[in-house]
């Protein structure tokens, strides 16, 4: 943390951003193959359809894949493994799901086992929409997707997010625990470092508890299977939380952390993660702050 606080006097904020400058210039290290027209002319337009946004594609080395099927033409969605703390795969960073991809939503969940849904947007936005009502809003209520039932169970309402237990129905049932944080609006920074924070630490008490109840299942994986994590485009608001877990992670294991390497490995993963040089710079004061909330360093500095 003293090391954060010298590399944070140096740099103040314009050199801050200036760090995510030179970050944002780098290309990102992968493909998008999945997209050539030449290749599949049929599978690439029907892959760029599942596009929220037609300029945030995810890399061929890391998206995940859809398993296969019959009679199912593709096996996209636009979502990205990435690695945690030590921890490969913790997440699945992925777009606010569309109405045409709700039903691939629900079957990456099902098919990669996860227990957390992260979700750190609204639905809507002003007169914009932001994502897709993608699962049961009210308490008792059911949806199908695909060959999926999702049935909302409970709903726990908290100040700065809600956590929504979901159950969903395939060939076995499996809960899932959805936590919508509320106070993000898309390319600015949470109106609070101490209430999202709060609500990581929700987050990971839910997928700790989750993955110890299943026992044997996770018996060689204490972590888990990953934690889907989403907000509009997947990459801005969704890049700068799963930051903030790894870097909080590691100041916790060894009393050191590192923000720019941290971004530039997910940028390798989930290209285009962290959108704005204040999201960026966001990342240091909410470390910050926590240090200083542990009494890890002294307050008002
Ligand atoms: N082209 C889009 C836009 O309209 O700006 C891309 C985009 C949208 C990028 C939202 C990032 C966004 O933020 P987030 O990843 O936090 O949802
Ligand atoms: N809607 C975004 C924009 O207009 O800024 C689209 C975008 C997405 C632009 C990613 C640039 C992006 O890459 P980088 O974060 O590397 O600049």
């Amino acid at each position: 943390p003293q090391e954060l606080l010298t590399h944070l006097g140096r740099l103040q904020r314009s050199g801050i951003h200036q760090e995510y400058e030179e970050l944002r210039k780098e290309p990102p290290p992968g493909t998008f193959h999945c997209y050539m027209l030449v290749l599949f002319v049929y599978r690439s337009a029907y892959n760029q359809e599942r596009n929220r946004y037609g300029d945030v594609l995810c890399l061929d080395q890391t998206r995940v894949r859809l398993k296969a099927r019959r009679n199912e033409r593709s096996d996209y969605i636009n979502a990205s493994f990435m690695d945690g703390y030590k921890q490969r795969n913790a997440y699945i960073g992925t777009q606010g799901p569309l109405e045409k991809t709700y039903s691939d939503f629900w079957r990456m969940v099902w098919e990669q086992n996860v227990l957390v849904i992260v979700m750190t947007t609204r639905t809507d936005e002003g007169s914009r929409r932001k994502c897709g009502q993608y699962w049961p809003l009210e308490e008792g209520g059911q949806e199908v997707y695909g060959h999926m039932a999702v049935v909302n169970q409970r709903v726990d309402n908290h100040t700065h997010y809600n956590h929504t237990t979901l159950e969903l129905h395939n060939t076995e049932v499996q809960q899932v625990s959805h936590f919508q944080y509320l106070s993000w609006p898309d390319y600015g920074v949470p109106t609070s470092a101490v209430t999202l924070i709060d609500f990581l630490g929700a987050v990971k008490r839910q997928q700790r508890k989750m993955v110890k109840a299943l026992g044997l299942q996770w018996a060689g994986h204490p972590q888990g299977p990953p934690m889907v994590v989403h907000c509009s485009a997947g990459i801005g608001r969704t890049g700068t939380f799963c930051a903030l877990d790894i870097c909080l992670s590691q100041l916790q294991d060894v009393g050191s952390l590192n923000v720019c390497q941290t971004v530039r490995r997910m940028r390798t993963q989930r290209a285009f993660s962290i959108q704005t040089p204040d999201q960026y710079y966001f990342c240091y004061n909410a470390i910050l702050e926590h240090a200083q909330r542990q009494g890890l360093l002294p307050a008002n500095q």
